[in-house]
Order: structure tokens, then C-alpha cells, then sequence
């Protein structure tokens, strides 16, 4: 198959060397390179083959130079010398298995070696009992038979940063044109949702067919997939598809409301007009009666002609917002400007990149007013040292306060990763789940009361533990353990991490209703990281939360009442 050197196909190269590197027992130093590599470049918001163009392949953080260059003889031939001496002796299918949420090398190397052929072999050999019969037990082979599930369910939706760089990129390219008179991001990527199935892009302009002609001359362009007189659809790399609809200025205000969406909230607005004597389309409002047409040159036209407030595009669900708009009693939703600190970061004391010092500099550049470092409490960490490094670092300068905190790890035998005279001497505790993922639901919630019933732990963490596209979320009795934080002053977090997005909308909307308060944090592993803020505040934003609802909105001194900091 020909390759088309797209993130993700880099990312798999990566991650299969480093399982190659696994299951042949190379040092863990050189394995972890490669994994940190794939993560780089899986995350990175750019198309990593074009960096390799313009030179800039050392832009991404944690791709060194010596996988700089395997990666540009790659892109340069299309293989790796290095690389295939690496895969040799390795069966092909234990790659594939390795696509399997839950399986890691070794087990895919030991059913590859089995003779397994391929997923659907694997999936027939499992429910045949076959492997039974191979030296294979009961219990793991029915966590890869759920993994297979979760594997063919894994769409190719594409997180809401990756989509929101195509969007940038598109438009750039469009209001170069001087036919272009306004331009804006539409569908699931204007409503914010944590991931995108194609690109909606819209235009005002009285020039249409112009538009359409210089939207298919986008440099990214790989396909044309559609094109009519006021839409055209491309697919640019990736195979990401852009949808581009264009109208005259004064029906823009339709257009984006119909592309908005969402489709349930459209087809509610629809019937609601209907009710009102109106029939809504994108090309404006028609009062059934007279058969008038009144054009809507803005979106608010559209809502207030049907005597109601505009529903910011987050909440556009169907989920309540058109009868509380009709009411005149929308939330004031909480906004980016509002956050004051970031709770939840990482420095090189654990597996972050950066040291404390660098983390709370660049906080200080993008305006926040505090920062918790909460390291891994990995029992390793010397956190006696780290805890007088904070100190110092605080004692040395006054333009930002960094609050001492660890993220512990709830084990799954309910007890935390560290002794409570460790928890005590920080300002700040987090508590999540990184182990034991598939604990059945009555297990998991008890584990998860048992660490919040502690009187150190403030947080709780990646509520659902969910990888967007790659881990499917825990299970546990959410109405009681929000009920829990609620009663314990507690805080729930909404991870603003892009392949995170932990606490999904839906349940930020649910622990509202038993009055749990958020707080909205990074999870930076990186100073580059720290601006991924605005994710969380997304999230936040759909599940309807206010600035009163997130305690990173306070200024300092405040949340040092309400967290009971030391100074
Ligand atoms: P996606 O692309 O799966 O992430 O989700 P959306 O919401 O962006 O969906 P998409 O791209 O199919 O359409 C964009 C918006 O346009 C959608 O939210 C509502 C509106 N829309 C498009 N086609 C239709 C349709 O046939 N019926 C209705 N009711 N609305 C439509
Ligand atoms: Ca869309
Ligand atoms: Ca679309
Ligand atoms: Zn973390």
C-alpha cells in the first residue's frame, strides 16, 4: 500500500518500533524515546510531513534528532534501514493486534507466535476456546474480546484541535479572496464538540460561483468531492473532508444557523417556527401566511424574530436551550478570560518536560494569577526536595503564586499511591484512576469514594479516565459519587487536555445538578500545553457551567479560603 506519511501513520511507525524494541528487550531508555515520539507526533496540531519540508521537524518537543532523522529518511524513501532490521523476525500480525485497545506487545507477540492470523482469527479463536487449549487463560482473553469490540467501533472522527488547524488553515486561504465578505467555522467544530466528523466552513459573498473556484484551489487539496453553485466539498490530508456553503450577505445569518446545528436543535427551531407561523431555511424566514420572505443578514435576527434569545453555539443540543432561550433565562456560560489559575500541570520532577520554574513563567505570560504543580506521586519522587524547590522558587518572585500539589493514584485495592504524611505537607491533592481500568462498576465506585472519603484529597481527576478515540471511559455509579463530592466540598475536574476531555459534557451538566464545582485545568506536560486551557473551557461550556461553578475563576486569595491553602 502506498503511503501517504500522514500523523497517524507516522504515529503507528513509532509505536510499532517501540513494541518491536519491547518484545526483543531493548533498554527502556530507547523504547521510551520512541514512545514519547509518538505521542509528539500524534498530538502535534501540525501535519508532521510538512515540518519535514520546511525544515521544522525539531519544532515538535520530544522527537530527538536521532528519530529526526530515521524520520527523514522516511520521508525521503519511504523506509527505514534501521527500522526494518528492528521488525525483522517479528510476525506481521502482532502489529495489527497491537491496534486492539489493551494489548501491548507481549501479548501480541505471544498471539501472533500462537499463529494467530489476524484480528478476526483472533476474534474466532477466542470465542472457539481455541486458544484456551494454547496456553492462553479465561480472564485476559475476554478483556481483548471487549478490546476487539471497542476496536471496531473506533470511527475516524478527528479531535477538535486537528479540525479547528484545517479550519484556520481554509480560511486563511479563503479571505484572500476579495469576494470573501465574512467567513466562519460551522457544524460540530463551531459548537465545540470534543470531536469532529468533517469541517463546515461558510462564506458571505455575492459572488458565489468565484468563491466555490478559489475554495477548490486550496494548496491542500486532494480531492474534489462536490461541487455545486453555493456548496462544494474537498478532502484535503488526511482525508479530512471541508464542506464550504456560501450565500449573499443578507441571508448570512441563516446560513449559519443552519449549518450551526445541531440537527436536533434545527429540527426543534423548525417546528417552534412552524407553531409561530414561520418556515425557517437557510436562505432566511418565511412567514407561512403572506408568503414574505425576511431575509436575515445576522444570526440573531433568526432567534429574535421568533421573540427569543441566540443560544450560544455550545449549547445548541436540543437539551433545553430553546425553551430557557424563549424564557429569556440562558446561562451566562463561563469564558477563557474568566480562568485565573491552572490546578493541574506537570514538571520534569515527574514525567513533564519542563522544570517548575519554566511551567510557572510561562503561566505568568499567558495571565494566569496562580499554578499547582501536581506531579505523578510516583513513591520515587523525591518530594521533600521538590516541595523546597517550590518554595523557592515562590520566595524568589512575586508575579505569580505556584501552589504545591501531586496527582495520586487510586490503587486498585482503594488505598492511594502514597502515605497520608506525604499528602499533608501539599496544598493540594488529585486523585485518579491510571490502573485497573475495567473493575466492575460496583468496585470502581467504591474505590473511588474510598480515596475521596480522605481528608487530604480535594480533586477528583479524570473522572471518566476516557481517551478520545483510543480507551473507552470507566464505569461507576456517577449520581452517587457526584453526590459524594457535592457533600464533601469536593472538586470534580474537567481535564481540558485534547485527547482527554475526561469529564465528557453530559456528565459536567449532570454533577451541576448536584451542586459539584469544577475546576478546568490543562494537565500540561509541557510549558506548550498550558494554552490548552480553552479545550476545558469548551467542555465546561457545554455541560452549561457558569463562572461560579469552576474554582479557578477566583482570584487567589479566595481560593485559598475555599481549598484552605497554607499561605
Ligand atoms: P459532525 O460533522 O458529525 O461532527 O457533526 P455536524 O453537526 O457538524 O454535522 P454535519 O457536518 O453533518 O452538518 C452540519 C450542520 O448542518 C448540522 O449540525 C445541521 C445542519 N444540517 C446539515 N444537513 C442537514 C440535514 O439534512 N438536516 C438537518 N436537520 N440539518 C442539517
Ligand atoms: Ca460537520
Ligand atoms: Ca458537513
Ligand atoms: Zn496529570
Amino acid at each position: 500500500m502506498e503511503t501517504k506519511f500522514t500523523n497517524k501513520e507516522v504515529t503507528t511507525l513509532l509505536r510499532n518500533v517501540s513494541a518491536a524494541h519491547q518484545v526483543k528487550g531493548a533498554n527502556p531508555f530507547q523504547i521510551r524515546a520512541y514512545d514519547v515520539a509518538a505521542d509528539a507526533v500524534e498530538h502535534a496540531s501540525s501535519d508532521v510531513r510538512a515540518l519535514w519540508e520546511s525544515e521544522d521537524l525539531d519544532k515538535i518537543p520530544g522527537v530527538g534528532s536521532h528519530i529526526a532523522n530515521y524520520l527523514d529518511e522516511y520521508f525521503t524513501s519511504g523506509k527505514v534501514k534501521h527500522f526494518e532490521t528492528v521488525f525483522k523476525n517479528i510476525p506481521n500480525s502482532m502489529f495489527e493486534f497491537l491496534k486492539i485497545p489493551g494489548v501491548g506487545p507481549k501479548t501480541a507477540y505471544k498471539l501472533a507466535k500462537a499463529g494467530v492470523k489476524n484480528i478476526a482469527d483472533l476474534e474466532e479463536k477466542i470465542k472457539s476456546k481455541t486458544l484456551l487449549k494454547k496456553g492462553f487463560t479465561e480472564k485476559p482473553l475476554e478483556n481483548i474480546l471487549q478490546g476487539i469490540e471497542e476496536f471496531k467501533r473506533k470511527s475516524d472522527r478527528i479531535l477538535l484541535p486537528v479540525a479547528g488547524e484545517v479550519a484556520k488553515q481554509v480560511l486563511e486561504h479563503l479571505r484572500k479572496h476579495k469576494a470573501v465578505l465574512a467567513t466562519d467555522p460551522l457544524g460540530s467544530l463551531r459548537r465545540r464538540v470534543a470531536t469532529v466528523g468533517d469541517v463546515d466552513l461558510s462564506v458571505a459573498s455575492n459572488d458565489p460561483k468565484e468563491v466555490i473556484e478559489h475554495f477548490k484551489k486550496f494548496p491542500g487539496t486532494e480531492r474534489i468531492i462536490e461541487s455545486g453553485e453555493h456548496t462544494a466539498t474537498i478532502s484535503v490530508r488526511n482525508g479530512i473532508h471541508v464542506d464550504l456553503m456560501v450565500q449573499p450577505p443578507e441571508h448570512y445569518g441563516s446560513l449559519l444557523h443552519h449549518f450551526t446545528g445541531s440537527k436536533n436543535h434545527n429540527i426543534h427551531m423548525r417546528s417552534l417556527a412552524r407553531e409561530k407561523g414561520y418556515s425557517i431555511s437557510e436562505y432566511g424566514i418565511k412567514e407561512i401566511k403572506t408568503d414574505k420572505v425576511r431575509p436575515c443578514p445576522k444570526e440573531d435576527d433568526v432567534y429574535s424574530l421568533l421573540g427569543m434569545q441566540t443560544p450560544p453555539p455550545e449549547l445548541r443540543e436540543d437539551a433545553g436551550e430553546i425553551e430557557a432561550a424563549l424564557e429569556n433565562k440562558l446561562p451566562q456560560l463561563v469564558e477563557l478570560k474568566d480562568i485565573k489559575g491552572d490546578l493541574h500541570t506537570h514538571s520534569f520532577w515527574s514525567d513533564g518536560q519542563n522544570s517548575i520554574a519554566e511551567m510557572a513563567k510561562a503561566a505568568t505570560s499567558l495571565g494566569r494569577e496562580y499554578i499547582a504543580l501536581t506531579d505523578h506521586s510516583y513513591p520515587t519522587l523525591r518530594f521533600y526536595q521538590r516541595l523546597k524547590e517550590i518554595e523557592q522558587f515562590n520566595y524568589s518572585q512575586d508575579s505569580i503564586r505556584v501552589i504545591t500539589g501531586l496527582e495520586v493514584n487510586i490503587n486498585s485495592d482503594y488505598t492511594l499511591q502514597v502515605p497520608d504524611e506525604i499528602l499533608a505537607k501539599h496544598d493540594i491533592i488529585f486523585v485518579s484512576i491510571h490502573t485497573s481500568f475495567r473493575q466492575p462498576k460496583e468496585e470502581m465506585t467504591n474505590r473511588i469514594l474510598k480515596a475521596l472519603e480522605n481528608p487530604h484529597v480535594d480533586v477528583f481527576a479524570h473522572p471518566t479516565g476516557r481517551l478520545l478515540l483510543e480507551r473507552e471511559g470507566i464505569e461507576a455509579d456517577w449520581e452517587t459519587i457526584f453526590k459524594r463530592i457535592a457533600h464533601l466540598g469536593k472538586f470534580l475536574e474537567i481535564d481540558g487536555y485534547p485527547n482527554r476531555l475526561d469529564l465528557p459534557d453530559n456528565l459536567v451538566r449532570e454533577a451541576k445538578r448536584f451542586g459539584v464545582k469544577f475546576t478546568i485545568d490543562t494537565d500540561a506536560h509541557q510549558i506548550q500545553h498550558l494554552s490548552l486551557m480553552e479545550y476545558g473551557v469548551s467542555v465546561a461550556r457545554r455541560g452549561w457551567a457558569t463562572k461560579k461553578d469552576i474554582i479557578n475563576t477566583l482570584p487567589y486569595r479566595e481560593l485559598k479560603s475555599i481549598l484552605d491553602l497554607k499561605n
